[in-house]
């Protein structure tokens, strides 16, 4: 009882710091007292600092991090973009009235030292119907080509829970995964086929069946394999099935293929679902892969709401132009998992933390994962709770409590919580890497999917995907990496062979350490 009075306060204090954080909003600041002034007519329009209760359910919030342009400063230019990304435009227009002044956004706090502004969306301005993509039309749209901003980086954002029951969230989720794989405690161990491309279908039917059989779970098309002349996309279905079959009946294990049904039209790509729906896999042993970023929300979206009962793989592709950490223009790695979770991705890849070939701060792709998969969770700048959470009813807050230890999915939508969307870790991972990554994450809630780090193993595929349990198996046994290899062999291939990385080294060194 003690402990869960001792969440609630938690969770009031941290709401009651974010008021004192708006209040504070450093309005008393002479600077920026200074800056007030500074704003034109319409201008004034889009700044209200020090609103009060922001997080009164009324609206979006979103953190910016922004650089203005020379001739203006940075309200000026937090008030243009303001403007630009809801009702404005850069002349103050004679069209406006009353009503359409109650939806412009507000630029509520700037930390001046920092260059983050605040704005708050009245959130009604949004296209009924739960799309994601119009609310990125407006955040990140004309505002990321705007000649007002030098940098303009969207690094958080905040839903009222009021919001949210209007959007879709997972439907189908890693823990539905999980009962159809009878796989519990342990990271969902998967590949992508290499070479990316350029296999026929058969030959890449083989190499998912030498990786079912070695003893993984999960195998995934790359992200641009799709229907190319080489390898037909019916054909590649049906020799999947086939080899799934096998390895299957090989094993006695479920396994699960991911396919990309990302494609030229929302025709085709319904065409390609059903052509998988039709060719006898049974429900939960296939995911559907969209190349979210590529083709768009909408295809997001419409994968969600068609195929609830099949777990939806977003592949983010392209996604580094936007959250690299040196591009001034876009949003965070933060921003696109919320935004996935939003729009109902039952996964989406959140980057390996720094261990992988990727681009990637720990805090950044472990804050990403930790918001998808949790019912609340510390953003960079908000705490989110993906969903109604009565304080007063106990038994809610024991499940958010038990959610936050990751055992429980809230399914139950009278508490109106948004189901968990679970991160995939891929990009250069190998066996040598899974337990770095772990100990980074702090939990085994994910799907990892290994292409190099499987197909590259001296002996093979087959080969790849034992090292990869086995690294897996040493883990769970608390064991260590090099004590296992000695009576694993894959194992010992595979940090002999991958010991030629510099992630590798690390990690193998750590351990001896
Ligand atoms: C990994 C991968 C994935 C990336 C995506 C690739 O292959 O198939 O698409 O991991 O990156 O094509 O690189 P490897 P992220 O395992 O051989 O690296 O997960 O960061 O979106
Ligand atoms: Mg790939
Ligand atoms: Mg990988």
């Amino acid at each position: 009882m003690r402990h869960i009075c001792l969440l609630i306060k938690k969770v009031n204090d941290m709401k009651h710091d974010t008021k004192k954080v708006v209040k504070k909003s450093n309005i008393n600041n002479s600077e920026v007292k200074k800056l007030v002034k500074t704003l034109n007519e319409k201008q004034k329009n889009y700044v209200q600092l020090g609103l009060k209760d922001a997080q009164n359910g009324e609206y979006l919030l979103t953190v910016f991090h922004l650089i203005p342009s020379k001739k203006l400063n940075v309200l000026q230019a937090a008030a243009e973009i303001a403007a630009e990304s809801s009702t404005g435009t850069n002349f103050p227009v004679k069209t406006e009235t009353a009503f359409s002044r109650e939806l412009n956004a507000l630029a509520y706090q700037v930390d001046l030292k920092k260059n983050l502004v605040w704005i708050a969306y009245p959130w009604r301005i949004f296209d009924r119907g739960g799309n994601v993509q119009n609310i990125l039309t407006f955040l990140v749209g004309n505002v990321l080509g705007m000649k007002e901003v030098n940098g303009l980086k969207l690094l958080d954002v905040w839903f009222p829970s009021s919001m949210l029951e209007h959007y879709d969230g997972p439907s189908y989720t890693l823990e539905d995964m999980r009962k159809y794989l009878n796989v519990y405690g342990r990271p969902i161990l998967g590949t992508i086929i290499k070479p990316k491309i350029g296999l026929t279908a058969s030959e890449y039917a083989e190499v998912c069946y030498d990786f079912w059989v070695g003893g993984g779970d999960f195998v995934k098309n790359d992200e641009p394999q799709a229907d190319q002349d080489f390898c037909r996309y019916e054909q590649m279905v049906k020799y999947v099935k086939e080899a799934m079959d096998k390895a299957v009946k090989k094993t006695g294990n479920k396994k699960v293929h991911s396919f990309n049904v990302s494609s030229p039209d929302f025709d085709t790509m319904i065409k390609r679902c059903e052509i998988i729906r039709n060719a006898g896999f049974e429900k939960g042993s296939y995911a559907f892969l969209i190349d979210g970023i590529t083709a768009g929300w909408m295809a997001v979206q419409t994968l969600r709401r068609r195929y609830p009962e099949v777990f939806i793989h977003f592949h983010r592709a392209g996604h580094g132009g936007f959250t690299r950490p040196e591009n001034p223009f876009g949003f965070s790695v933060l921003v696109l998992s919320k935004f996935a979770r939003l729009a109902g991705a039952s996964g989406i890849h959140t980057g390996t933390a720094g261990v992988g070939k990727m681009k990637g701060s720990p805090k950044e792709d472990i804050t990403a994962a930790n918001n998808i998969l949790k019912l609340k969770s510390q953003g960079h700048f908000f705490q989110q709770i993906w969903g109604q959470i009565p304080a007063k009813d106990e038994d809610l807050m024991k499940l958010v409590n038990e959610d936050y230890a990751n055992h429980v999915i809230l399914d139950d939508d009278s508490w109106r919580g948004m189901k968990k969307c679970c991160p995939i870790i891929s990009g250069g991972l190998n066996p040598t890497l899974l337990k770095p990554f772990i100990e980074v994450m702090g939990n085994v809630d994910f799907i990892t999917t290994m292409g190099a780090g499987c197909h590259a193993h001296p002996g093979g595929t087959k080969q790849g995907a034992t090292a990869l349990v086995q690294a897996c198996e040493a883990y769970m046994k608390k064991i260590d990496l090099q004590e296992y290899a000695k009576t694993h062999k894959e194992l010992a291939d595979a940090i002999k062979f991958f010991s030629k990385s510099k992630e590798t080294e690390k990690a193998v060194n750590a351990e001896k350490n």
